[in-house]
């Protein structure tokens, strides 16, 4: 009896300090910095919660400059076709790693801050990208005719001191990004993107995968740890792989990425073009969809887009029909550039664009958020 009494409240008290159901059903997801700050743990949460309700609109630099247009305050190419602002908008910080006021597009970093302070105050979401130059020759991001400069700055390499330096901006950039309240905004670091490509120095030329996954834990852990930066989410990039062997060839590990997308672009204007580039979306679509569910992780598309988007119909017809079968949290579409010698390197329509009103249907969809949309 004695027995059977000792064994009933063993019973019940595992029963008591059991969780709640819906807790156990749906418990709170942590990124990979554990000492995360509160916000970057709820962004991190709402983009889980948000899988359920659709896809975020994202647009590359979408308030700095549009097509034939630099810094017009309030202004945007998709505000002007849509009447609202993308839910998601991507910065980039090339430059900000060696002390220049603006970046490689010629945002000044101070405006860059104000623009994520804006959005962040309008519910919406940033996410930034990194082609940080070429330590080795001082050249861009694209000069990847060595195949050291990886090596050179891993620990124990002739650039390591001084690429800590580097980061060291980067991650005062970040450090820097405060909302009214004087909490840090919390934002998602793409890094090192497009590495299974050989057209940046940290490409699959250019370095072997244990040396990039080496550069990403080793950047993940000084801003980290280091520099204390903690309104960070890791987002994982590669361009587009054949299958998930590929995709996960340099993947750095769970522990260093919270965010799993992959780049993809129309890589031309004809029929057989689309064609590739939808088998391309379907099946990398596949394998971060199916990696994240795995891995417990959020799946996005990092960048796309068709360059000038001669098909009118490109959103509803070739993009819609795809991602829409996907849990993905975001689309980003490239940036409008604004500069004069770049008249077709624009990837969402401006007002008078043929393919303005395919736009217009697409941001319509119930599943397809755009910032109003995710204040609800
Ligand atoms: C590329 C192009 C460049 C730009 C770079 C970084 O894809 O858009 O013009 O400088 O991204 O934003």
């Amino acid at each position: 009896m004695k027995k059977n009494i000792v064994l009933m409240c063993v019973v019940l008290t595992s029963l008591l300090s059991c969780k709640p159901k819906s807790e156990e059903a749906n418990p709170q997801k942590l990124p990979i910095d554990k000492e995360a700050t509160a916000e970057t743990v709820k962004l991190y949460n709402t983009l889980f919660e948000r899988l359920d309700k659709g896809i975020m609109v994202a647009h590359q630099d979408a308030l700095a400059y549009g097509h034939s247009w630099y810094k017009e305050n309030g202004r945007s190419d998709v505000k002007d076709v849509t009447g609202d602002y993308p839910a998601v908008i991507g910065w980039e910080l090339g430059h900000v790693e060696i002390g220049a006021a603006f970046n490689l597009d010629s945002i000044y970093f101070s405006d860059m801050k104000r623009y994520i302070k804006e959005t962040h105050d309008r519910g919406g979401i940033t996410t930034v990208s990194w082609h940080g130059d070429n330590i080795v020759t001082g050249n861009t991001a694209w000069d990847c005719a060595q195949d050291s400069v990886v090596k050179s700055i891993l620990p124990g390499g002739s650039n390591h001191a001084k690429y800590m330096t580097w980061l060291d901006r980067v991650g005062d950039f970040f450090l820097d990004l405060k909302a009214s309240d004087g909490t840090q905004i919390p934002v998602v670091f793409r890094i090192y993107h497009e590495h299974t490509g050989a057209w940046f120095w940290w490409g699959s030329k250019q370095c072997t995968p244990d040396e990039y996954k080496q550069l990403w834990v080793m950047t993940v852990t000084h801003l980290r740890d280091k520099k204390n930066v903690h309104n960070l989410l890791y987002s994982y990039s590669p361009s587009e792989t054949k299958d998930e062997v590929e995709y996960l060839e340099r993947y750095p590990g769970d522990d260093y990425v919270d965010i799993v997308a992959f780049d993809s672009y129309v890589p031309g204007k004809t029929a057989k073009d689309i064609q590739y580039y939808k088998e391309a979306l379907e099946r990398n679509l596949n394998t971060v969809t199916t990696y994240a569910a795995k891995a417990d992780k959020i799946a996005t598309i990092g960048e796309t887009g068709m360059e000038s988007i001669p098909d009118s119909t490109y959103f509803t017809q070739v993009v819609y029909p795809i991602i829409s079968k996907y849990r993905i949290s975001w689309i980003l579409f490239w940036r409008n550039a604004w500069e004069k010698d770049k008249p077709n390197h624009f990837y969402v329509p401006f007002e008078g664009h043929p393919a303005a009103n395919d736009f217009r249907e697409f941001v319509a969809k119930p599943n397809i958020l755009m910032n109003n949309d995710i204040q609800k």
